[in-house]
């Protein structure tokens, strides 16, 4: 399939998606979401890709929505805007979802990055939420993800006031996994999905929906589906050869089943 505004390759068992409109600096618009939710959903059903990572360039992760295509749109337009759904459609992605992010990720950029299960940064990655200085706010996560992510006291900040965070403040506040350098950042995401991908799938699928269920469910609920996901995965060939692959000391070959 080819696609405009984003590039598509595979890594073995790695889907990677580069965003690509360089002369808006990776803005969202909506055939960019609308294409790249295409990309994750087709990798996801994939059985020989087990992990993907989103990534911009190393000058530009992405700039946010694209202000040009909604600057004149009325409250109908906006609310009828598709902008959103699409937006909304990597939460149904089973397979775990990489962000690479180098230079800028501001606005939905960020809350794209947010959006991702793990985020690889390059030292020059930079995080912000600065719809503030357009007479707006985050609609796309910015302000629940992220206060879920840094804590309240610093997504004030970053809401309110357009505060931005450098790569090492974005570590150090629990935004991102890692820092690396611009040379070596998507090697290393891409080196991570891969590690993730040759790990038993429906596990990582069950331990992906368990983790994000934080967000989603009361502490007694997490636990609870917690405990049934886990049994559940007693009923696959995975657990059975993991744990007789341990006991006989030797490399587990997983089926995925
Ligand atoms: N949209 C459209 N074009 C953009 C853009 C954007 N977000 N960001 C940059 N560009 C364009 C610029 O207009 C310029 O185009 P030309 O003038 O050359 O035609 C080109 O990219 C290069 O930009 P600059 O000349 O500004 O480049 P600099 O290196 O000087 O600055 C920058 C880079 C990233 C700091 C700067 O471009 C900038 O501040 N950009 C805007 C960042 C921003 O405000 N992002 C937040 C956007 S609002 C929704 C939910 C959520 C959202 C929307 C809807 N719903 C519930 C429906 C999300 C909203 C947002 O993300």
């Amino acid at each position: 399939m080819s696609y405009e505004t984003i590039l598509v390759e595979t890594h073995e068992r790695v889907g990677l998606i580069r965003l690509n409109r360089p002369e808006a600096l990776n803005a969202l618009n909506s055939t960019l979401l609308h294409e790249l939710m295409s990309a994750l959903e087709a990798f996801d059903a994939d059985d020989g890709i087990g992990a993907m990572v989103i990534t911009g360039s190393d000058k530009i992760f992405a700039a946010g929505a694209d202000i040009k295509q909604m600057s004149q749109a009325s409250l109908v337009e906006m609310l009828k805007s598709d902008f959103i759904p699409a937006f909304e459609r990597i939460r149904k992605i089973k397979k775990p979802v990489i962000a690479a992010v180098s230079g800028w990720a501001l606005g939905g950029g960020c809350e794209l990055a947010l959006a991702c299960d793990m985020i690889v940064a390059s030292e020059k990655a930079k995080f912000g939420q600065p719809e503030i200085n357009l007479g707006v706010i985050p609609g796309a996560g910015g302000t629940q993800r992220l206060t879920l992510a840094v804590g309240k006291a610093l997504a004030m900040e970053m809401v309110l006031n357009n505060r931005t965070l450098s790569a090492a403040e974005a570590l150090h506040h629990g935004l991102v996994n890692r820092v690396e350098s611009i040379e070596s950042y998507l090697e290393s995401a891409l080196q991570l999905a891969a590690e993730i991908a040759a790990r038993a799938p429906l596990a990582v699928q069950f331990g992906k929906e368990a983790v994000n269920n934080i967000f989603e469910l009361s502490l007694s609920e997490g636990l609870a589906a917690e405990r049934r996901a886990f049994y559940t995965l007693f009923a696959t060939a995975d657990q059975k050869e993991g744990m007789a692959a341990f006991i006989e000391k030797r490399t587990p070959h997983w089926k995925g089943k």
